[in-house]
Order: C-alpha cells, then sequence, then structure tokens
C-alpha cells in the first residue's frame, strides 16, 4: 500500500470517528412554536431525528407540562403531548433529549404572544365578493425566487402550461389596488403551501411542507405581510388548505412515522370520485372504503385520519396558520374525500379556537341534496352534523349557465336556477354557500358563456345578486377564456402580471374595448354590492318563471332591488302587476349599472339575453 493511500485510510477513520461521537441532529419539531394563551391547553409536538425515541425528554417551565411522550413503529419520531395552562407566559423553554452516551439534543421552543388585533381573523360572509387567484399566474412581483435551485422542479417556462411560471405573493400584493379598485373584498389563492414536486408544482394542492410558504411564493414572513396588507386596504384574506392527502415528496412519507399515517393499499389504488358512496344509504362499504380512502393522485397519498396523530398533526397545522398570520378563512380542499367524523370534531376544533374565522368546504357534486349533505345541521336526516357552514355551491352554477344557455321549459332554462334555489330549504343558511362561475378546475366562464358580451354580463349580474357569497376567478373581469381539456388552458397568466409582457391588462389602456366594457361592468355591480346591504344580506323573493323571463328580489328594511332575467333571443315587455307583493309602494326605479331612471315600472322593457338590476324608488 502506498504512503499516500494509508494517509487517506487513516484519515477516513479519522472522520468516521468523529462523525460518531457527534450527535445525530434532530430535524425538526413541529409546530416549531406556538403561542401562549390559547384556548385549547392540549398541543402535541412531533419531534423527528435519528432514533431519537431512544431518549428521554425533559423540560421545565411554568405553566407547560409534558404530560406524555409517545413511542410509535419509526424509533425517528417522538410525539410529546404537552399542556400549555392559561398561566404559562409568551417565552421560550428548551426541550431536551436526553441518552446515557451522548450530550442531549435541545430544542429551545417559544411560546409568543398572541396578536388579537381587531383586523384579524374577520371572517368572510355574504357581504363579501372573492377572487380567486392562481398565485404562479396571476403576477411575477419577485424575479429573484423563479427557480430555487436544489427544489425538485426547477424549470421555469411561461410557454408551456405545465411548468412554473413565476407568479408570486409579491405580485399579488403589488396589485391589490386593482383589486380594491375592482369591488374585490377577499382573496382566495390556490395553496401557496410547499410543494416540492417534480412535476406541475404550481398546482399547489400536493403539500410537501405543512409549515412552510413555497419559496417560489415568498417566505412564511412575507405571506404574514400579504395578509396585513390586506387587511389594511379592507381586503380579506382566505388560505385553501388540504386535510385529504399530501404531496409524495412530503417529508413525513419519506420516513413515516407509522404505516397508517396514509391508507395503505396492496397496489396503488385512487379514490372512485364517487361522492354519493359517502351518503348513500344503499353504499357498500367496499364502494364508501375506495371513495374515502383510495389515493386522489399518484403523487397524492391519502392520508389517515381516523389515526389521532395526524388528526393532530392537521388541526394544528390549520390553527397554526391562522394564529400567525391572521387569516379571514379557510377552503377545505376535496371535502368529500375526508372522514367526516375527524372534519366534524376539526370544524369544532377551529370555530371555538377562533369563532369569527370562516370555513367553506369545496364538493363539486352533482345535486343540491348531494351538496347539503356536507353541510352543518341536520336539515336533511345526515347521521352527522359537519359542522360545515359553506359549501361550494355547483348547482347555482349550473342553474345560471342554464338560465344562460338552456332553453326555456318546465325543467330548464331559468327554471333550473329557480329550482335550485327553491330547495335552499336543506341547508341550515345558504347564505354561506360559495357561489361562482368557474374556478381553477373548470371551463372558464367567458368560454361558457359563449363569448357572448350580453349573457356573460347577464350571468355575472345573476351571480351578484342572488343569495350566497359569490366568488369570481382572476382574469374574468378581462374576458379570460378558454375550455379546462387540459386545465393549463384555464390557467393563462394575466397579461402584465411580468415585466416583460407588451400589454398590461391592469390597465384601461391594455385592455381593448370589449374587455374594458367587461371590466366596467364587473366593476360597477361588484361596488354597488360591496355598498348595498340589501344585496348582501337582504332577503331573496323569486317568482315562477313565465316565458323564459325569472324575475326575484332582493330586500330590506332599507331598499328593495328588482332583478329580472330575459333569457329570451328577443327584448321584451314585463308587466309588473303580478310582483305587487314586493313592488307595492314603489313608482320609479334606478338600473344599478347604467344609472338610468325609470319613471313608470308598469312595465318594464328588458333586452334580449339580459339581466337587469333596478333598484326601487317610492
Ligand atoms: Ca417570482
Ligand atoms: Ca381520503
Amino acid at each position: 500500500m502506498k504512503v499516500r493511500s494509508l494517509l487517506h485510510c487513516f484519515l477516513s477513520l479519522f472522520i468516521i470517528a468523529k462523525v460518531r461521537s457527534q450527535v445525530p441532529p434532530l430535524e425538526r419539531i413541529e409546530p416549531m412554536f406556538w403561542w401562549a394563551g390559547m384556548k385549547n391547553p392540549k398541543l402535541q409536538l412531533i419531534v423527528h431525528g435519528d432514533k431519537i425515541a431512544d431518549k428521554k425528554v425533559q423540560l421545565s417551565y411554568p405553566g407547560v407540562k409534558l404530560v406524555s411522550t409517545h413511542k410509535v413503529e419509526n424509533p425517528n419520531y417522538l410525539f410529546l403531548d404537552l399542556e400549555v395552562s392559561a398561566i404559562a407566559k409568551a417565552g421560550n423553554f428548551l426541550i431536551k433529549f436526553v441518552d446515557k452516551k451522548d450530550k442531549p439534543n435541545t430544542y429551545t421552543y417559544e411560546l409568543k404572544t398572541r396578536d388579537k388585533s381587531i383586523s384579524r381573523i374577520q371572517g368572510v360572509t355574504s357581504k363579501d365578493l372573492i377572487y380567486l387567484i392562481m398565485p404562479d399566474r396571476f403576477a411575477n412581483g419577485d424575479r429573484s425566487n423563479d427557480v430555487i435551485t436544489g427544489m425538485n422542479e426547477t424549470t421555469l417556462n411561461r410557454d408551456s402550461m405545465y411548468y412554473r411560471h413565476g407568479g408570486d405573493i409579491q405580485g399579488i400584493i403589488n396589485n391589490l389596488g386593482y383589486l380594491k379598485d375592482l369591488g374585490i373584498t377577499t382573496i382566495w389563492c390556490t395553496p401557496e403551501i410547499e410543494n416540492n414536486e417534480p412535476h406541475a408544482s404550481y398546482h399547489g394542492y400536493a403539500v410537501t411542507d405543512h409549515y412552510k410558504i413555497d419559496p417560489r411564493y415568498g417566505t412564511n414572513e412575507l405571506y404574514k405581510t400579504y395578509v396585513q396588507k390586506c387587511h389594511t386596504m379592507g381586503l380579506k384574506v382566505i388560505k385553501d388548505v388540504v386535510h385529504n392527502h399530501m404531496g409524495k415528496q412530503h417529508w413525513l412519507m419519506k420516513d413515516l412515522p407509522m404505516k397508517d399515517w396514509v391508507h395503505q393499499w396492496p397496489n396503488f389504488t385512487k379514490t372512485t370520485y364517487k361522492d354519493q358512496t359517502v351518503m348513500d344509504p344503499y353504499a357498500s362499504f367496499a364502494d364508501r372504503k375506495l371513495m374515502q380512502d383510495g389515493w386522489f393522485d399518484y403523487h397524492m397519498p391519502d392520508l389517515d385520519q381516523t389515526n389521532s396523530y395526524v388528526q393532530n398533526y392537521l388541526t394544528q397545522n390549520h390553527i397554526w396558520w391562522v394564529e400567525y398570520a391572521g387569516i379571514d378563512g379557510l377552503r377545505l380542499d376535496t371535502y368529500p374525500y375526508n372522514d367526516p367524523a375527524y372534519m366534524a370534531a376539526w370544524a369544532i376544533k377551529i370555530s371555538s379556537e377562533f369563532p369569527r374565522l370562516s370555513i367553506f368546504g369545496e364538493a363539486l357534486v352533482n345535486s343540491v341534496i348531494n351538496q347539503a349533505f356536507f353541510t352543518e345541521g341536520k336539515t336533511i336526516n345526515q347521521k352527522l352534523n359537519t359542522y360545515l357552514p359553506g359549501i361550494t355551491d355547483v348547482q347555482v352554477k349550473d342553474g345560471i349557465y342554464e338560465a344562460l344557455n338552456g332553453k326555456f321549459d318546465w325543467t330548464t332554462g331559468v327554471n333550473r336556477l329557480y329550482s335550485v334555489l327553491a330547495n335552499d330549504f336543506v341547508y341550515k343558511n345558504p347564505y354561506q354557500n360559495i357561489i361562482f362561475l368557474d374556478n381553477h378546475d373548470m371551463n372558464r366562464y367567458y368560454s361558457m358563456a359563449g363569448e357572448n358580451l350580453d349573457k356573460f354580463k347577464s350571468g355575472i349580474a345573476m351571480l351578484f345578486t342572488t343569495r350566497g357569497i359569490p366568488q369570481i376567478y382572476y382574469g374574468t373581469e378581462i374576458l379570460m377564456k378558454n375550455f379546462s381539456n387540459p386545465d393549463g388552458l384555464v390557467r393563462e397568466d394575466f397579461k402584465g402580471g411580468w415585466q416583460e409582457d407588451k400589454v398590461n391588462k391592469f390597465d384601461a389602456k391594455g385592455r381593448d374595448a370589449k374587455e374594458n366594457e367587461a371590466f366596467s361592468f364587473v366593476r360597477k355591480l361588484a361596488n354597488y354590492r360591496k355598498n348595498n346591504p340589501v344585496l348582501q344580506t337582504g332577503k331573496l323573493m323569486q317568482y315562477v318563471p313565465e316565458n323564459g323571463i325569472y324575475v326575484y328580489y332582493r330586500y330590506n328594511t332599507e331598499k328593495t332591488v328588482m332583478v329580472i332575467v330575459n333569457s329570451n333571443d328577443s327584448d321584451t315587455t314585463v308587466e309588473t302587476a303580478r310582483f305587487n307583493e314586493r313592488m307595492n309602494g314603489f313608482s320609479k326605479a334606478v338600473n344599478v349599472v347604467t344609472d338610468v331612471v325609470l319613471n313608470s315600472i308598469d312595465n318594464i322593457n328588458v333586452p334580449s339575453k339580459s339581466t337587469t338590476v333596478m333598484e326601487l324608488r317610492k
């Protein structure tokens, strides 16, 4: 053996000995910090570190008690049950992980002071108008975060719908003034959480770190700043959270605490997406299990929400984000795929910690009853109260489309929308439903309206004047179009959000005449809605549609708004005598979009394919 090899061998041995004498680092503790004075004193920490289960845990802090330490299947984990009593003050304490041979691992745990500012956690209600954004596709406010070295996807390509485009939280912050002016009150982004997936990571629904904003969108601190800026401007924020699954690249998937952290199947097994199996009194156990425990996709393992460690992990994560950033509402992804008992218990815990926080579930299902099944109360004989106030109202969407595109008959055309709303007795409070015309998974509204501007306005007017919390999708107001085949086509960039863009649709000068007409219409009606409680919380009364004409009213003690939907291809005069119950005492009306005053309202002319919105006057 040559001298050089001998030296090399000696050095290698030295390095190995040195490494062995070091304590393996603690990989992580989550939640990484908490707050003093939370309503629920219980806190379960997940601790991840090499053979951490071999160690004893010590901590000492007034008001904080280590109730129990749980070892699980994987010795690289410990779960610590803490009790943080009301007397515990904000401050730091050491958690020590001790064994006989090594130096202890230590972690400085912080209990922060709660921020109780009144502007935080305001809740989202029927007073609001939600604007849905896919952050990668809206505006690029920080080019330095477009590509993050070391992440699994490092391709930036605005010419491909499958790659990242560079949009981020700073881009949204830069355009808050635009949204405010448009009459938006609430922003909902598809998940901003880290998605370190190798493909199509912009999508956002395959979380890989529950406690970290994706660095391509910004930092946790920037997210918090974004929420604060929104609140300063009178805007609210909804966070999109996913209970049902996580990403295959999640750090927990790489070293599972226990096998049943996720649902295990002998071979890859996808959910059937058949929501009926959850409520069908005749459903087989096998079908229900496939629906609820099957994986949403190859890269989205299904979390076992009957596992109490998983339950605590998810619930605390959501509480952490709301407390950390002061978010106003949570949108719950893929609601029907979750374990119903867990979701009900989750809703109770969340609302007891944050009574003002709003929550609504995504359920893209096929009937009013299927939708109502997931909402709170037991108005339709559900076995379980879900405590879920609101749901995405697909039926109102389909009803509006049928009113725009269908042929008027006993159950079709405007009769569909009328019938959907007539079924509202199944809800505890239908005003908490999210009503919408499209989102990131659907054909864009303008395309579904046949790129017809009259129809476009008509549908928007129905959306903004019927009951519920209206939501529009970014770019609707500038007539962005396309069908979701594939999905990427409805997730195009908002032109002007990138410095290099040749046109800027955020500015009237960058929009063509048609786009400006659409924008002005949305802006006018959104701001009228924003300034008039009658369209937010006012009662709804609807009349049986006749000859393709559907008339309804929103009213409160101050105002009455009359809405006439003319679904016909021809202009029509509507005699108003049969609406006397709501029109008695009124003699005039103002069209809230055009400001034109009608000095007589006995007969009202309405153009073809239109929705006329009028405030009645004495
Ligand atoms: Ca960027
Ligand atoms: Ca599931």
